[in-house]
């Protein structure tokens, strides 16, 4: 019995429970379906950041995780990016990322689990299921933004896979392909860029696997077509363009550990107290605000995470 949906039987279904909120493919969306743009840009392949308006996602739900905090605009949050394959530069990214082709996006499910293979992003996604979440995203480089993503719980992902008792950590690793991503030239950071959770902060219910912001489908430079969000720790756990996702027993090495392992932990949850890195952790710049603000503690989720890291010396773990 075939667990995950196929995209086809998954239409079908979808047509007769909700014909009045009728379902577009994913790949209709990004060609502009509706807008009378379908024909000029129908081609093999849909290419992030395509310059037409994006339609928006029917979203299920919404939930502020931010308070009374301003968003961003959805300018500062497409064009002040860092996605190193793309360039280190702020504006590399939304200048090169267009050239990301992100259909079809096979991901690999390998290691620790009863079911593994190659899947569709709509296996991996319910795009009838999808939730807005309003998190705080800080950069270990101090400066942070708010930022309405669209998607679904990680967990939620995850668990159709069914992780064995052996799946302690979930690694993931970002598509590295040099014809579409000109960063990869360089030798920042050991390619393809890969991250890791411990498998109980991977469940954790703020774990959250996004696919859009603003409602609309996430450009290239914010990590289309499917990039992690976990709001408590720094940005650069938060890894773009998933193309691979292993359950395994050990511990994984991450990209920015293996690039500076007394500065880069695995964990890297944010916190004031600990400024391994060469920016100082204490205070943090709101991208579009001119005074600086104080960090909080897990970025203002210790709440609902703290207890994930009972016992642990977070300045050893940090
Ligand atoms: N593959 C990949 N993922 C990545 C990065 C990267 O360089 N490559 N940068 C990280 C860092 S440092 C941050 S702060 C966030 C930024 O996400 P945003 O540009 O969508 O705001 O993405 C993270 N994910
Ligand atoms: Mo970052």
């Amino acid at each position: 019995m075939m667990l995950l949906k196929n995209r086809k039987s998954w239409h079908i279904a979808e047509n007769q429970v909700t014909p009045e909120r009728l379902y577009l493919s994913r790949r209709q969306i990004m060609q502009g379906f509706g807008l009378g743009l379908g024909a000029a840009l129908a081609g093999p392949l849909f290419r992030a950041g395509a310059a037409y308006a994006l339609p928006n996602f029917g979203i299920a739900k919404k939930t502020n995780y931010a308070g009374d905090e301003e968003l961003n605009s959805y300018k500062d949050i497409t064009s002040y990016n860092n996605f190193y394959e793309f360039g280190v530069e702020k504006s590399d990214p939304a200048k090169y990322a267009h050239a990301l082709i992100t259909d079809p996006w096979p991901v690999e499910v390998t290691g620790h689990a009863e079911r593994t293979g190659t899947y569709s992003l709509e296996d991996l996604i319910d795009f009838n299921a999808l939730e807005e979440r309003i998190y705080r995203l800080r950069c270990v480089e101090a400066w942070s933004m708010v930022i309405p993503w669209v998607g679904v719980p990680l967990a939620g992902i995850l668990k159709k896979f069914e992780p064995t008792s052996k799946a302690k950590f979930v690694r993931f690793e970002t598509l590295a392909n040099r014809a579409q991503m000109p960063g990869l030239r360089s030798r920042v950071l050991d390619w393809p860029y890969r991250e890791g959770l411990r498998m109980d902060e991977a469940m954790h219910p703020l774990a959250f696997m996004a696919v859009g912001l603003y409602g609309k489908p996430l450009l290239g430079q914010n990590g289309a077509p499917m990039r992690l969000v976990v709001p408590w720790k720094y940005g650069f756990k938060s890894i773009k363009s998933i193309v691979s996702i292993n359950f395994v027993e050990n511990q994984p090495q991450t990209s920015w550990e293996m690039q500076n392992p007394s500065w880069y932990g695995f964990y890297s949850n944010v916190n004031p107290n600990v400024s391994r890195q060469r920016w100082s952790q204490g205070r943090e710049r709101r991208i579009g605000d001119f005074f600086k603000r104080k960090t909080l503690m897990f970025n203002g989720y210790g709440d609902q995470v703290a207890s994930l890291y009972a016992g642990m010396d977070l300045a050893k773990y940090f």
